[in-house]
């Protein structure tokens, strides 16, 4: 059976839908919930969809993951019959029902299973323009899967490299489907699937570029690591696995030296050949932490200034009108004595 029938695409939240979406057009099986009717709308003809009932949303508050779920069995039942070996958990971050059912379901597959499955989490990360709760739900996702014991590869999606979702989402579809499914072979060596399996196996982050024949290396490697679609991985040169699919039958594209000084010495070097473009694939990173603290210390600092403006500001209190002033003086002086009439003695006044 080939990788692309032993895999999964769940797709949780709004970005996680899309995401889900682009595997569905390539042929992959998936499904995808969200608590949101008009996301789900959004959303068009995809075949598994799961409405969580009674959240239309969760409004930024990704905790109430927890009580969805637990109200929501179906859906649980679902996740826990998912035959497929790898399953990809995709999701928005600084969403809230992505964010908040990603790693609660995370954790289910791979306690709930044969436990021989392959979770493989894929998290866009917000970009620094975003809100607090953006930023720090990302964050807080972020721990909680550094948490889970067993993960499979993670991929964290940098939203700063573009505000074009569509695109994003596209190439991120076009690298893995190729990771996945490049079948080309060659006389000096071939990319096995077992290869490739452990590679997604391997706990940490993982990257991937994906480049046309005939490019710079040194791009290539760029994109790889620092302003390609993922967030730039951190500078200490540990990694696990390289895998290299070289456009041609040599290696004239890419070697694996080059990728190593970028990245480490990893445990294993996997390469292939005469595909149509390169495909340079790395797994067992230690996840961008230097990145996403970035996005911890944005939200901070966002609710310091908040919190120093509040307690700064007085609220003003709306005064009166200098020709109401004026109105009031020749009232005072018509009704010496009494007591300022409020609109609701107006009201009481004028229904007697
Ligand atoms: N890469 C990518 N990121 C997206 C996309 N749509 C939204 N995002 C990111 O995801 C975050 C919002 O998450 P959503 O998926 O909309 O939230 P949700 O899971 O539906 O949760 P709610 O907050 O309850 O609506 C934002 O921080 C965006 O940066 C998309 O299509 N692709
Ligand atoms: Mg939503």
């Amino acid at each position: 059976m080939s990788l692309k029938d032993r895999v999964y695409f769940l797709g949780l939240g709004c970005a996680g839908g899309k995401l889900h979406k682009e595997f569905i057009s390539l042929g992959y099986k998936g499904g995808v919930a969200n608590g949101s009717e008009q996301d789900m709308k959004a959303l068009g003809d995809v075949p598994t969809k799961y409405k969580l009932e009674g959240f239309d949303g969760f409004g930024g508050h990704r905790d109430r993951a927890i009580e969805c779920l637990a109200q929501n069995t179906e859906f649980m039942d679902y996740v826990e019959n998912i035959k497929e070996e790898i399953v990809f958990i995709l999701f928005g971050g600084g969403g809230s029902t992505g964010s908040g059912c990603a790693t609660v379901v995370s954790e289910l597959l791979l306690e709930n299973q044969d436990k021989h499955k392959i979770v493989c989490p894929v998290i866009a990360l917000p970009s620094s323009n975003e809100s607090i709760t953006k930023h720090s739900n990302a964050y807080q996702a972020v721990q909680e899967l550094q948490d889970l014991d067993g993960l499979g590869a993670t991929f964290f999606i940098n939203n700063d490299v573009g505000n074009d979702y569509d695109y994003i989402n596209s190439t991120f579809a076009k690298m893995l489907d190729v990771f996945l499914t490049n079948d080309s072979y060659g006389e000096l060596n071939n990319f096995d699937e077992s290869e490739r399996l452990e590679m997604l196996k391997d706990n940490g982050a993982m990257v991937l570029s994906l480049m046309g024949g005939g490019k710079d290396s040194s791009w290539m490697l760029e994109k790889l690591t620092r302003n390609g679609i993922f967030a730039p991985i951190e500078n200490n040169s540990v990694c696990e696995n390289i895998g290299i699919i070289h456009a041609g039958r040599d290696n004239k594209d890419i070697t694996p030296d080059m990728v190593i000084a970028e990245v480490g010495k990893p445990r294993n070097v996997f390469e292939g050949y005469n595909a149509r473009n390169t495909l340079i694939s790395v797994s067992g990173l230690d996840y961008p932490v230097t990145h996403v603290s970035k996005l911890g210390e944005l939200a901070q600092k966002a609710y310091d200034e908040r919190k120093r403006n509040k307690s700064q500001s007085v609220r003003k209190k709306l005064g009166e009108l200098q020709f109401w002033e004026d109105d009031e003086k020749d009232n005072m002086a018509k009704q010496e004595g009494k007591k300022k009439t409020s609109k609701l003695d107006l009201l009481r006044r004028n229904r007697r």
